[in-house]
């Protein structure tokens, strides 16, 4: 795992892992070319190892929260496509094709177009911004995304003045996705915010994860990262992001619509209909601790709902 160096003349991380990963992965085709010959090599072609991130600007961590290990978070998470369990996506989301890859802007902007992974790895200055994750059925961690701002991407495309809303689409694709092919979810996996929350400088598409890539348990190659609100709201492996001027209804509205709804900003004062979300548990920690507002980012994004009733819109 990488250790963490606050030394601003340091390289960077990405400098370093995307290196070694480099080179290892010649290392690996001169030997599989030499093992296995054409064909070997030809199916290491159709899949290529993933790219090394462009530089990017380390991030500051969270005083007395340290970050939940990288082992931990590739083993232990929500990808529903990938199975039901905690386990599922470490175990089974290698069959995900992570490239190529794009993303395709729709809907009310003046700009529709598809964005290729190597642009959107290029679209902004990356950043790692350790952010805390907390899950709505009451585990948290504590993560170091590397990413740029959604409204980078916004900018770009130009919303139209009709745009109030946009939709987040996650690939889903049976032959990848071995549980698509079951309705537990109205496939494709689809969340939504508000036109001024995508807006907000918080909101992350995160392409890395402690330096690398972005692991495929966590949702490569690009996915989102809204970190004041519960995680079900952060889409993994998005395909398409579409600008709309109603609200749009997501999979878990339609799943459980008194339980998962719209807004699902952390909130330890709102219960959820079958448990508290007073507190939380940190993975890899015993005790529980308790959970904040906004989930400790209340006072950068508290104004964006003034004089909403957060009970009623949960
Ligand atoms: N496409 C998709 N995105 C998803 C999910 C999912 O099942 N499918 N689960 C969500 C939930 S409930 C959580 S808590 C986070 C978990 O992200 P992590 O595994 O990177 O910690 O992803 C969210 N994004
Ligand atoms: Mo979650």
């Amino acid at each position: 795992m990488l250790i963490k160096n606050n030394d601003p003349a340091a390289p960077c991380p990405s400098e370093i892992t995307g290196k070694d990963l480099y080179q290892g992965r010649r290392r690996f085709l001169r030997q599989a070319g030499a093992l296995g010959g054409a064909l070997w090599l030809g199916q290491a072609e159709a899949n290529p190892a993933p790219a090394q991130l462009p530089p990017f600007k380390p991030g500051q961590p969270l005083p007395d929260e340290p970050l939940t290990s990288l082992d931990t978070l590739t083993s232990y998470g929500n990808f529903y496509e990938f199975g039901p369990n905690k386990d599922s996506p470490g175990r089974n989301a290698h069959t995900l094709k992570t490239r190529p890859w794009s993303v395709e802007v729709d809907g009310e902007v003046l700009k529709p177009r598809r964005f290729d992974l190597d642009e959107l790895l290029r679209l902004a200055p990356l950043e790692e911004r350790i952010y805390r994750l907390r899950c709505v059925e009451g585990w948290s961690a504590v993560v170091p995304w590397i990413g740029f701002p959604l409204a980078e991407l916004i900018r770009r495309v130009q919303p139209t003045g009709n745009a109030r809303y946009l939709e987040f689409w996650s690939l889903a694709d049976p032959v990848q996705m071995p549980f698509v092919q079951y309705p537990t979810l109205d496939w494709p996996y689809r969340e939504a915010l508000r036109l001024d929350e995508a807006m907000h400088p918080l909101a992350i598409l995160a392409v890395g994860l402690y330096g690398q890539v972005l692991p495929k348990p966590n949702g490569a190659p690009v996915r989102l990262v809204v970190p004041w609100k519960y995680g079900f709201k952060s889409g993994k492996s998005i395909v398409r992001i579409r600008f709309l001027e109603q609200q749009p209804r997501t999979s878990w509205m339609k799943a459980a619509p008194d339980e998962y709804g719209f807004y699902a900003n952390v909130n330890p004062a709102v219960s959820h209909p079958r448990w508290s979300q007073a507190k939380e548990r940190r993975l890899g920690e015993f005790f529980r601790r308790p959970t904040l507002p906004f989930n400790g980012y209340a006072a950068q994004v508290a104004s964006l709902y003034a004089g909403m009733d957060l009970h009623r819109n949960y």
